[in-house]
């Protein structure tokens, strides 16, 4: 039995007046208590977000990790950091930090070791780009997306993380893929798993993301293979991100 997980990705939005009346709102939603939820702001925002989502059912997460443990690397925050602050959840591989940060396979996967040694639960975002669906070569960019970091964690590395399926045509385009299109590509990173361990396969949440908005999510949290949603636009607004969170319970 896997519990379902809503993260919301808030990306490069929200201030500490809108972190202040969201906390405010969502302390008045009843939330189901079968779901995981969280958010994931800006690092920025992170201590202020942990400290007004207090008397919320929210958990507060890195919309990324540095790969590195420490040292001169200007601008990043690294796993032991992420931790340290209360985080419950860090993002790796956001196909945006892959096409515009140049995160490849290689470092995604250091990110998601880096992540997986502390507490924190390493979310891995994978999914193929319009070009590579019309091509036909969906199973062969998600599938090495995840064996880039299979390969290197092994099953016992793995189990605990979270895989984030996002096709990129689908994101904050208002496109998302249908119930049946994202299932096929779950059931897909199923098989995948299942190559690394029967009991990776059976316990890693993998959750959706691309456009889920308060009207389309029961359909896809539905599908067999489907735990949860990563949320973009549609967790910027409380009682959108609440409708979401109670159709995955
Ligand atoms: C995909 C998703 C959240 P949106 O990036 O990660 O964003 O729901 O806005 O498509």
């Amino acid at each position: 039995m896997r519990t379902p997980l809503v993260l919301g990705n808030w990306k490069q939005n929200g201030s500490l007046a809108t972190i202040a009346d969201y906390a405010a709102e969502m302390a008045k939603q009843a939330l189901p208590t079968t779901v995981e939820a969280g958010i994931c702001p800006p690092a920025l925002y992170v201590a202020a977000a942990i400290n007004a989502l207090k008397e919320t059912k929210l958990a507060v997460g890195s919309q990324d990790c540095s790969e590195y443990s420490g040292g001169a690397f200007t601008g990043e925050i690294n796993a032991a950091m992420i931790s340290d602050m209360g985080c419950g959840y860090a993002l790796v591989g956001h196909s945006e930090r892959r096409e515009m940060f140049g995160d490849t396979n290689a470092r995604v996967a250091d990110k998601f070791i880096a992540v997986k040694a502390t507490d924190v639960t390493p979310v891995l975002c994978i999914g193929e780009s319009l070009q590579d669906r019309e091509s036909e070569k969906t199973f062969d960019v998600v599938g090495a997306q995840l064996r880039a970091v299979l390969e290197k964690t092994g099953e016992e590395g793995f189990i605990g993380g979270v895989i984030a399926y996002e096709p990129v045509w689908a994101i904050g385009t208002g496109l998302t893929a249908s119930p049946e299109q994202a299932q096929e590509v779950h059931e897909f990173i199923r098989g995948v798993l299942a190559e690394f361990g029967e009991t990776l396969k059976n316990s890693t949440r993998l959750l959706y993301g691309g456009s889920v908005n308060k009207d389309n999510a029961r359909a896809l949290f539905e599908k067999p293979d489907i735990d949860g949603g990563l949320i973009g636009g549609a967790s910027l607004k409380v009682n959108d991100f609440a409708a979401v969170i109670q159709a995955a319970g």
